[in-house]
């Protein structure tokens, strides 16, 4: 990708532009919620739409010009509600904060109880934390994973639940690597009469090719993000039934946002056409597929990790047994030197720090969207543990590197 005009406008973004492609296209790339889009999508987020205001709805804007605007945003929910088998699904949320936003917005008055999964168990900042408005705008209380087997710990949440009496309870996560079961978590909300927003930003696209169960039918609300698994335009949406249409509607807009970004909406429009064809169930069953071959040789390697392996696109491994002396951060360092990205990331029961935390998160999908398959994972496991037992020996992070080198040429992106 040359970007020729931005090149004769303005050489320095064009050089940071084509830098960020050609970064892509030479390193892997495993935080778990990045993904690489098609360049059908790239086009779209690129597009005029960027210059036009579109408040309201398809049909119901608040300025003149909308026809082309309300074409691609009807598409995009169209593909959603198909994608998802939902009822309703607003496709604007800027992102899934605020997809999530939208909903506290349309239910909860400010006092209100949240009943989330600690982050450093795997949640997220958008589900109480101290530092995000959830947690100055809301009480709350969070829920962990047994310590024992890294699953969501069911029963101590019913009690935890009976105890605090939540007004929402909050299921979904950002680094829990097992198979969320929403039917307990809404027997759970159920018996305490709370909503329940199911998050699921980072397995939209396993959810959407069947490859998770679906919490769609099951929570009040479902959020999600449009450009992690599902490999969309980049952004948010908030699925519900028509019960609560209108309100989460009104919350997303005029309620916490202005102008949608229609240039984005017509990203997801286009990915979610591309997640219809039956190529994408392939592709989601190959991100599992090979998230497991990474945790296999992990394992074989002597790494711990969380729960003991995936049912879906992540692994996360604690350091702090095989590794004492290397934190995430030292791991995350020589791994990005190597070439390989991904996030060191805070796991149950943490002794370090948030920001030096004692594991690291690793994900397949953007992989997985270049071709890798399970041998390709399996052979990443050992060149990430390679490096993680090495982080200081520069010449064994130049080979690791020399191999990245050769697989990502074998696997091109945008070439
Ligand atoms: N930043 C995303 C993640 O990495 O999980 C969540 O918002």
């Amino acid at each position: 990708m040359e970007y020729p005009e931005v090149r004769e406008t303005d050489p320095a973004v064009a050089d940071a532009l084509a830098g960020e492609v050609q970064r892509q296209e030479d390193t892997l790339a495993m935080i778990a919620s990045e993904n690489h889009v098609s360049e059908a999508v790239l086009e779209a987020q690129g597009s005029a739409l960027t210059n036009k205001y579109a408040e309201g709805y398809p049909g119901a804007r608040y300025y003149a010009g909308c026809e082309y605007a309300d074409a691609v945003e009807e598409l995009a929910i169209e593909r959603a509600e198909e994608l998802w088998g939902a009822e309703h699904v607003n496709v604007q949320p800027h992102s899934g904060t605020q997809a999530n936003m939208a909903v506290y917005l349309a239910v909860l008055d400010p006092g209100d109880r949240i009943l989330s999964l600690e982050l450093e168990h795997g949640g997220h900042l958008s589900h109480g934390h101290p530092a995000n408005f959830t947690g100055q705008l809301f009480e709350v209380e969070q829920y962990g994973v047994d310590p024992e087997t890294g699953y969501i710990d069911y029963e101590a949440l019913a009690e935890q639940a009976d105890e605090f009496d939540p007004d929402i309870i909050v299921s979904g996560y950002s680094a829990y690597p097992r198979e969320v079961e929403w039917e307990r978590i809404q027997t759970v909300a159920d018996a305490v009469d709370a909503y329940h927003l199911s998050d699921i930003a980072h397995i939209t696209g396993l959810v959407a090719a069947g490859v998770h169960d679906s919490p769609v039918g099951v929570a009040d609300f479902v959020t999600g993000s449009t450009h992690k698994t599902i490999r969309a335009g980049r952004g948010g949406i908030v699925i519900c039934d028509e019960e609560h249409a209108d309100d989460v509607d009104a919350a997303v807009f005029p309620g916490g946002q202005g102008g949608p970004l229609m240039h984005n909406i017509a990203g997801k429009a286009v990915g979610f056409g591309e997640a219809l064809e039956p190529e994408f169930e392939d592709y989601a069953q190959q991100v599992v597929a090979n998230a497991e071959a990474l945790a296999e040789s992990f394992a074989d390697n002597g790494f711990e990790i969380v729960s003991g392996g995936t049912d879906t696109h992540l692994v996360l491994v604690d350091l702090r047994e095989s590794h004492p002396d290397t934190s995430g951060g030292d791991a995350e360092e020589a791994l990005a030197d190597a070439g390989i990205v991904l996030n060191a990331n805070t796991v149950p029961g943490e002794t370090r720090s948030p920001f030096d935390p004692s594991g690291i998160r690793a994900g397949t999908p953007a992989l997985t969207t270049r071709g890798f398959d399970e041998a390709d994972c399996r052979e990443v496991g050992d060149l990430i543990h390679r490096v993680v037992d090495n982080v200081d020996d520069e010449s064994v992070i130049a080979a690791v590197r020399e191999r990245v080198g050769e697989l990502t040429d074998e696997n091109p992106l945008y070439r």
